[in-house]
C-alpha cells in the first residue's frame, strides 16, 4: 500500500538560490496586537548573512525568525498572509486551538496559498504559553530556509508565572551548509527522508552567534522553540541552574531546577536562569559526546534592583495540574483507546532481484544527483553513471559499520535493517565532515559507540549521511499504524467528540527498518498531557501538544478533546511527515451542549 504522497507544489527544476539584490535578513521584531489588530504577514526571500557567506533564505515580513507576536489571552487578531515565497504555502499556528478553518493545513482546511497569493487567518489564544507558526507545505524546505515565528499569549491570570525581568524569545534551529551553501533541495520530493535533514550551523534567534545581554541580579526567562527539521537540543547554561517553569502550552506543575531541557522538534520550554555574577554565560547544546555553543549571555556589573535572587528560590505549583494529578492514577490504570504504532519500510535498491540490472543512476562528481534512468547531471552534465549492479556481497548497518553479514537482516546493536554494501554510491567528498568541523559542528568520524545511538533513544546526529541524504519520499515509508484491536486496521479512520478525554498509546516500534525516535504532533483539536513513558508515570505534569516518542519507547497521553473539525497528527520531524507519517481525524460538535 501507498503512503499518501502531498501534492506537487512546484514543477520548477531547481528551488532559486541567487541572494543579489535581496533585502538583508533582519531581527525579528516584536509586535504587540491587542483584540481586533490585523497584521499583514509577508513571505517572501532574504539574503542571509552566515559567516563569510551570504545565502538566499525565506522569511516572513523580512526577518529570521519571524516577527515575536505577543497578544492577550482569549483575544482574537486578523493575520494576512501574502504568498511571495518560492511555492504555494499556508500557515498553521502550532498549538493554538484555534478554529478549524484557520489550522493552514493544505487541502483539508483551505487551499493552497499559491505565489503570488493571499490568504486571511483569524487567530485565537484561548491557552496562555508560548506558541509558533509555519507552513504546512514543504516544510523540508521551508521551514528549514526561515519560516517561523513565534507567538507569546500573555496570561489572563495575574501571578501565572513567576517574576522575570527579561524575556527572551529563542528559536533553537540549524542549517546545513555545505562549501558556502546551503545544501540543496528538490522541488518535486523530499531528501534526507530517513533521518531528516541535520544541520551544522547552528542558528539561535536565527543567529550563529548570538550576544545577549542581562544585568546582574537578573532573573532572565527563556522562551524556548525547537524549530529545526529534526534534530533535538538538549539545552543548557553551564554554571547556573535552570528553572523549569512552562512547556508547550503554559506552566509545569510544579517548578523545579533541572539541569538542562530536551527539545524535540516543535517542543516548547520555558526556563528561568538567575544571572547573579557579572561576566559570560553560554547557552549550550549538549549531546551525550560533546557541546555546542548556540549564544552569549554577557552580564553586565550593573546590578538590577530589586535582587529576584530569593523569589528565584521558590518553587511554584500550579493547581489546576495539581487537580489532573488527582485524577492520574484511574487514567493510568485504564486501557488504552487507540494504541499507534510508529514504523518505518525502507526501500533498498540493491536487494532487488538479481538480473534486474542497475538500479541507480548517481553523478560521480555530486553524490546527492541520482535517478532511476540513465541520464546527465543537471548541475555539471556529465554521464549519470550506473552504480554496481546488485551483486548484494555483504550487508552493513549503516549506523554500525562493523556490523558486516552476508545475509540481509537487522543490525543486533540498534536493530536497523542492513543494507547491501554495492547499493550505495560510494560518496566522493569526505567535504561534509570537514565542514561540520570547521563550524565547530560534527564530532568527525564515526566511532562513536553507543553515545549517538540508540542508548537513550534519541539520534543526536546523522551517522549515515551519504545514506541518508539519498532516501526519499519514494524509498522511505514512515507510517502510524492503528493497533487498537490488536492486528493492523486498513486505515486509521478516528472520530471524537469534543469533551472526550481519551488514552491514546503511542508505541514506537523496534522492529522496524529504522528505529528512530518521533516528535509526535496534534494538531488544535485538543491538547494533552503525558501519561506515562514506558510505564513510569510522568513526574511533572504540563499541557502539550507535541511528545517525543524515543526510539523502542511506549508513550501514553491523556487527550483532552475540545475542538471540532479534521485536525491532523504527525511526527513533527518535517521529512517524516512528507514520507507519510501523518493522518488525520475528526471531531464532532458535542451534541448534549448544542441541544
Ligand atoms: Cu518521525
Amino acid at each position: 500500500m501507498r503512503h499518501h504522497t502531498p501534492p506537487d507544489p512546484t514543477s520548477a527544476e531547481s528551488f532559486p538560490t541567487d541572494p543579489s539584490g535581496l533585502p538583508e535578513a533582519g531581527r525579528p521584531q516584536l509586535l504587540e496586537l491587542a483584540d481586533g489588530d490585523t497584521l499583514e504577514l509577508h513571505v517572501g526571500p532574504v539574503a542571509k548573512q552566515l559567516g563569510d557567506a551570504t545565502v538566499r533564505m525565506l522569511g516572513y515580513n523580512g526577518s529570521i525568525p519571524g516577527p515575536t507576536l505577543k497578544v492577550q489571552q482569549g483575544s482574537e487578531i486578523v493575520v494576512h498572509v501574502i504568498n511571495q515565497g518560492d511555492l504555494d504555502t499556508t500557515v498553521h499556528w502550532h498549538g493554538l486551538r484555534l478554529e478549524n478553518r484557520y489550522d493552514g493545513v493544505p487541502h483539508e482546511t483551505q487551499a493552497p496559498i499559491p505565489v503570488g497569493g493571499e490568504f486571511t487567518y483569524r487567530i485565537q489564544f484561548p491557552d496562555a504559553g508560548l506558541y509558533w507558526y509555519h507552513p504546512h507545505i514543504r516544510e523540508d524546505y521551508t521551514q528549514e530556509l526561515g519560516l517561523y515565528g513565534n507567538i507569546l499569549v500573555e496570561p489572563s491570570e495575574p501571578g501565572y508565572w513567576p517574576p522575570a525581568d527579561r524575556d527572551v524569545v529563542l528559536t533553537v534551529d540549524d542549517l546545513l551548509v555545505e562549501e558556502g551553501r546551503i545544501a540543496p533541495f528538490s522541488p518535486s520530493e523530499t531528501t534526507y527522508a530517513a533521518m531528516g535533514r541535520f544541520g551544522n550551523v547552528f542558528l539561535t534567534g536565527g543567529d550563529p552567534d548570538l550576544r545577549l545581554e542581562a544585568r546582574s541580579g537578573e532573573v532572565v526567562r527563556l522562551w524556548l522553540t525547537n524549530t529545526a527539521n529534526t534534530r533535538v537540543f538538549n539545552l543548557a547554561v553551564p554554571g547556573t541552574r535552570l528553572k523549569l517553569v512552562g512547556g508547550d502550552s503554559g506552566r509545569v506543575e510544579h517548578e523545579e531546577f533541572v539541569e538542562s531541557v530536551v527539545l524535540a522538534p516543535s517542543e516548547r520550554a520555558v526556563v528561568d536562569v538567575l544571572v547573579d555574577q557579572p561576566g559570560e554565560l553560554a547557552l549550550e547544546h549538549h549531546t551525550p559526546d560533546r557541546s555546542y555553543p548556540l549564544a552569549t549571555i554577557t552580564v553586565s556589573g550593573e546590578r538590577a534592583a530589586p535582587s529576584r535572587a530569593q523569589e528565584f528560590e521558590q518553587l511554584r505549583r500550579a493547581p489546576e495540574l495539581a487537580a489532573e494529578r488527582e485524577q492520574l492514577d484511574a487514567w493510568l490504570a485504564a486501557a488504552p483507546d487507540k494504541v499507534l504504532a510508529l514504523v518505518a519500510q525502507m526501500d533498498d535498491p540493491a536487494a532487488m532481484p538479481a538480473g534486474a540490472g542497475p538500479v541507480t543512476y548517481a553523478c560521480p562528481m555530486h553524490p546527492e544527483v541520482t535517478s532511476d534512468q540513465p541520464g546527465r547531471c543537471p548541475k555539471c552534465g556529465m554521464k549519470l553513471l550506473a552504480t554496481q549492479a546488485p551483486v548484494a556481497t555483504a550487508y552493513v548497518c549503516p549506523m554500525h559499520p562493523e556490523v558486516v553479514s552476508d545475509q540481509p537482516g537487522r543490525c543486533p546493536k540498534c536493530g536497523m535493517k542492513l543494507l547491501a554494501a554495492v547499493s550505495v554510491p560510494k560518496p566522493a567528498a569526505t567535504h561534509d565532515v570537514a565542514a561540520m568541523d570547521e563550524h565547530g559542528g560534527h564530532a568527525g568520524g564515526h566511532d562513536h559507540g553507543e553515545g549517538h545511538g540508540t542508548a537513550d533513544g534519541i539520534e543526536w546526529e546523522d551517522d549515515m549521511v551519504e545514506v541518508n541524504r539519498l532516501t526519499t519520499t519514494a524509498t522511505m515509508h514512515w507510517k502510524f499504524l492503528d493497533r487498537t484491536s490488536g492486528a493492523d486496521s486498513p486505515a486509521i479512520d478516528w472520530h471524537f467528540t469534543v469533551g472526550e478525554r481519551v488514552k491514546l498509546r503511542l508505541v514506537n516500534e523496534m522492529d522496524s527498518d529504522h528505529p528512530m525516535h518521533h516528535p509526535f504532533h496534534l494538531h488544535g483539536a485538543g491538547r494533552f498531557l503525558v501519561l506515562s513513558r514506558d510505564g513510569v508515570p510522568e513526574p511533572n505534569l504540563v499541557w502539550k501538544d507535541t511528545v517525543l516518542v524515543r526510539t523502542g519507547q511506549v508513550v501514553d497521553i491523556l487527550f483532552d478533546v475540545s475542538n471540532p473539525g479534521l485536525w491532523m497528527a504527525h511526527c513533527h520531524i518535517a521529512e517524516h511527515m512528507q514520507s507519510g507519517m501523518m493522518f488525520s481525524f475528526n471531531v464532532a460538535r458535542d451534541q448534549a451542549a448544542a441541544t
